[in-house]
């Protein structure tokens, strides 16, 4: 039996990733075979480019080669990864999926949403999720979060993160469009509060999947 197909969006900060160890503990421990992955990355290709995407050094990438950078590393990563894993019967959790490309580069940076989704398609072939959680915080959590982060792992924010409050807004406002047009498949979750409180929320809603 196909597996489950299981994505995590928001926008920076809101806890996503500190969300989805927990997910991956909390099935391990009821005996489902999951894998855990991210974009951009989970591939040796994938990691490469999430480095060029993320490097401050070279010329940044304009918008379109922005975009097809995120959608080759989609490519390899749901070929090589995503679709031989669900069809061996595993589940797969997935930090940012499809919603981010067309959160960020389309309502964020403004691209076409249709180009996005024809080329979007075309990387995927077919591959969508079963379930997307979207996680939700204020922009002032989501500050405080990051900024918790930085002094935590001695990082600082990087291109996207530093693209300002406007375009953040814009793919926050996104979110929410792409959840309004797929309620089935898109649920939104009150990402507020402390880690304990979040995952008893996620899991609450889980717990009758599993
Ligand atoms: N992108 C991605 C696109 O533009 N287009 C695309 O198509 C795709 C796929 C990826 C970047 O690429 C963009 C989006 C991103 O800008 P990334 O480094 O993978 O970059 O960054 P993010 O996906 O944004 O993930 P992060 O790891 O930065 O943030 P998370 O996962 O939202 O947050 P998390 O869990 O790391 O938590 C952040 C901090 O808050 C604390 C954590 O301990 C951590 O310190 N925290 C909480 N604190 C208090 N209460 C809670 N409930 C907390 N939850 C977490």
């Amino acid at each position: 039996m196909r597996g489950k197909f299981i994505t995590f969006e928001g926008g920076e900060g809101c806890g996503k990733s500190t969300q989805i160890l927990k997910l991956e503990e909390k099935l391990r421990s009821a005996g489902i075979d999951v894998i855990k992955t991210r974009e951009p990355g989970g591939t040796r290709l994938s990691e490469l480019i999430r480095g060029l995407l993320k490097d401050e050094e070279t010329d940044p990438p304009c918008d379109r080669a922005e975009l097809l950078l995120f959608l080759a590393a989609r490519a390899q990563l749901a070929k090589n990864v995503i679709v031989p894993a669900l069809s061996e019967g595993k589940w797969v959790i997935s930090d940012r999926f499809s919603d981010s490309t067309f959160a960020y580069q389309g309502y964020g940076r403004g691209l076409d949403l249709d180009a996005i989704k024809t080329a979007n398609d075309f990387a995927c072939a077919g591959l969508r999720p079963d379930l997307t959680l979207l996680l939700e915080v204020s922009s002032e959590t989501a500050e405080k979060r990051m900024r918790a982060r930085e002094a935590k792992s001695s990082t600082s924010a990087d291109r996207i993160e530093k693209a300002g409050n406007e375009f953040h807004a814009r793919l926050r406002r996104g979110f929410l469009e792409l959840a309004a047009k797929e309620p089935e498949r898109i649920k939104r979750i009150d990402a507020e509060g402390d880690i304990e409180e979040v995952w008893e929320r996620i899991w609450n809603y889980l717990k009758p999947l599993v």
